[in-house]
């Protein structure tokens, strides 16, 4: 094409943007290359991890992939595997796993995560410890320098017998961090229960948190604290998908 003779600018025929499900779809897909035939595998909550369950799906219908049991980490993963024909189970009757894949809240440097905040971040977190390896996956939004440094909600499961004793402690434990407990409310306003009957205080912090490990152990020895979104040392790897490519995060 000589330009001389054709003045008018070349558009570059730059694909489209991806958007944030494209990159989430990228990491699904990334992910599902982990599973083979005849694995036990942790099925996580939340919209990347729908698109893992959705490729599972599709690879048992073409018969690409045979033989598999989903451990499903809540009542809507559970519901969607079902529809597509992924034979489920629990974690009595399979109390080790192959393989878990999910999504994340925050994913720091050392593959550190805030989950949870879908709700399902007890079940996910008994789930994903049972696996011999957790692969999460997320965009690149989820990338933070240090856990609760989004701004977004912490999640921390509650018994609903006086939440408010524990949403005060909790506020309490992370004064330094400048943290806000809210009690998490449902569409309707009401509190939000969760797939195993509990409340959710949603911790947020003005700056990340100081000193995660020692946060979770603290938390956890809450009377009354069922879990938290702390998921440290647990990611076998992070595929993080971003508009660069896909990236595949180990320790
Ligand atoms: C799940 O993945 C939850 O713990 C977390 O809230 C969610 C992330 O959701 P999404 O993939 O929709 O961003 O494990």
């Amino acid at each position: 094409l000589d330009l001389r003779t054709n003045p008018r600018p070349i558009r570059a025929q730059s694909a489209p943007a991806l958007t944030q499900d494209d990159l989430k779809k990228l990491a699904a897909d990334k992910a599902v290359d982990y599973v083979k035939s005849g694995m036990v595998l942790g099925l996580g909550t939340g919209s990347t991890a729908a698109f893992v369950v959705a490729k599972l799906g599709h690879l048992l219908s073409t018969g690409q992939l045979s033989d598999i049991v989903g451990i499903p980490t809540s009542k809507r993963t559970e519901e969607q595997a079902r529809s597509l024909g992924i034979p489920l189970s629990v974690l009595d009757a399979h109390p080790r796993l192959d393989l878990a894949i999910d999504g994340a809240d925050e994913v720091d440097p050392d593959l550190n995560l805030v989950k949870g905040r879908g709700g399902a971040l007890l079940r996910e977190k008994m789930v994903e410890a049972a696996s011999e390896k957790f692969v999460v996956v997320a965009d690149e939004t989820k990338l933070v320098d240090g856990l609760g440094g989004s701004g977004l909600a912490m999640p921390v499961e509650v018994v609903q017998f006086c939440w408010k004793y524990n949403l005060v402690r909790l506020q309490e434990l992370f004064k330094e961090e400048g943290c806000e407990a809210k009690l998490r409310l449902d569409d309707a306003g009401k509190p939000y229960v969760t797939d195993n009957s509990n409340y959710i205080v949603d911790l947020y912090f003005k700056t990340p948190i100081k000193d995660a490990l020692a946060a979770g152990k603290e938390i956890s020895a809450f009377e009354g604290v069922v879990e938290h979104g702390l998921f440290l040392d647990m990611a076998t790897a992070v595929i993080i998908a971003g508009t660069s490519g896909v990236d595949v995060k180990t320790k």
